[in-house]
């Protein structure tokens, strides 16, 4: 069952101000996620920080022509729920035309994607920034043609309520620390650690990075011996890991920022005739089905959830927008964490 967002307000401060303008469906302090045992939808998002009161157009949803720009290549799991969702939602909701481009991994082609949106003069933009940085000239032109933006999934330089009114997504900085516990965890504070890095510059590698470092310096036996980047793809994780194995033999754990570099990594383990799982533990990030499966097969130890189905979110958001409610400057995404324990009866959430 596929897992969508909704919003859950915490703080009390933004309850009062917040609770008018939540998107429909929306849960406030003490509401269930709903949807019976299983979460009909996805995880429970948080809006935090300030909000942003901006005098929307004249418009409905339903009228409206909104951009998504896509950042990477649909070859990963990830990317394809994350696209199939923003698509299924404008669908249901009806509008009157989604502009869908992909800027294949090139910040230039997403800079001239949005451009091209922005020329089409389309009412909103849905964006899934590539980079940190280097996106404000996009960022910049939507603004001055008074075309809102909304970011999902990764976050970009720029200022909130101008260069774009919300972002919405996990928060990956949590996800280091969260996966530099469970390594621990699985190796009793003690192990020689190689990280698979993700793209360099993006938001979700610097973050999910710095967290994972921090948190490490909590054990002392436990040593990154290697960390390069495998661009968040299966092949390069794997060749990676070839290296990795045969310059530091004593790796015994694996932090791989994103799912298909776990994949590719444990290929490489098994040709090198180790244990993945075993020998040589492994925590990831994103909660594909294959890798979920993984666990269950024990070649992966845990996975940190980052779901992609920003649809129901994203145009509830852009709908409150419209109704001139105050959005939150960021809405963040609550993730599960899959381990041996629960991954049998969660595969059904994966993606
Ligand atoms: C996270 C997203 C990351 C995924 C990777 O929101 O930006 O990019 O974790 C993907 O799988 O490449």
């Amino acid at each position: 069952m596929a897992k969508s967002i909704k919003v859950h307000i915490v703080l009390l401060a933004a309850l009062v101000v917040l609770a008018a303008c939540s998107p429909p469906g929306a849960k406030t302090e003490g509401q269930g996620s709903g949807g019976g045992g299983k979460k009909a939808q996805q995880d429970i998002a948080q809006a935090t920080g300030d909000v942003c009161k901006v005098k929307p157009p004249d418009l409905k949803l339903q009228d409206a022509v909104v951009g998504f720009s896509q950042s990477e290549k649909e070859v990963n799991p990830f990317r394809i729920a994350e696209t199939e969702s923003i698509r299924s939602e404008a669908k249901k909701r009806n509008i009157e035309k989604l502009v869908y481009t992909n800027a294949n991994s090139q910040a230039s082609k997403q800079i001239s994607d949005i451009r091209d949106m922005i020329a089409q003069d389309v009412d909103a933009i849905i964006v899934a920034p590539l980079l940190e940085e280097g996106m404000d000239p996009a960022l910049n032109a939507a603004n001055e043609a008074g075309i809102p933006v909304f970011l999902i999934d990764r976050e970009t330089a720029g200022k909130p309520c101008e260069d774009y009114i919300t972002f919405m997504g996990s928060n990956f900085y949590k996800q280091g620390k969260q996966a530099a516990d469970l390594l621990a965890d699985f190796t009793n504070e003690n192990a020689q650690v190689a990280v698979l890095e993700g793209t360099p510059g993006a938001s979700v590698t610097i973050d999910r990075t710095e967290g994972f470092e921090q948190q490490l310096e909590e054990y002392p036996d436990m040593e990154i011996v290697a960390s390069q980047t495998g661009e968040f793809l299966r092949t390069k994780g794997q060749t990676v890991m070839e290296q990795l194995i045969q310059s530091n033999p004593d790796i015994d754990a694996v932090y791989a920022e994103n799912d298909e570099m776990a994949l590719g990594a444990i290929q490489a383990l098994k040709d090198a005739g180790k244990d993945p799982g075993q020998d040589v533990k492994v925590v990831s990030i994103d909660g594909t089905e294959q890798a979920v499966q993984a666990i269950i097969t024990g070649d992966i130890n845990a996975v940190i959830e980052t779901n992609p189905r920003f649809g129901p979110l994203a145009f509830d958001t852009i709908e409150d927008y419209l109704a001139g409610k105050p959005i939150p400057q960021k809405i963040i995404v609550q993730d599960d964490i899959y381990t041996k324990k629960n991954a049998q009866e969660k595969l059904d959430e994966t993606y």
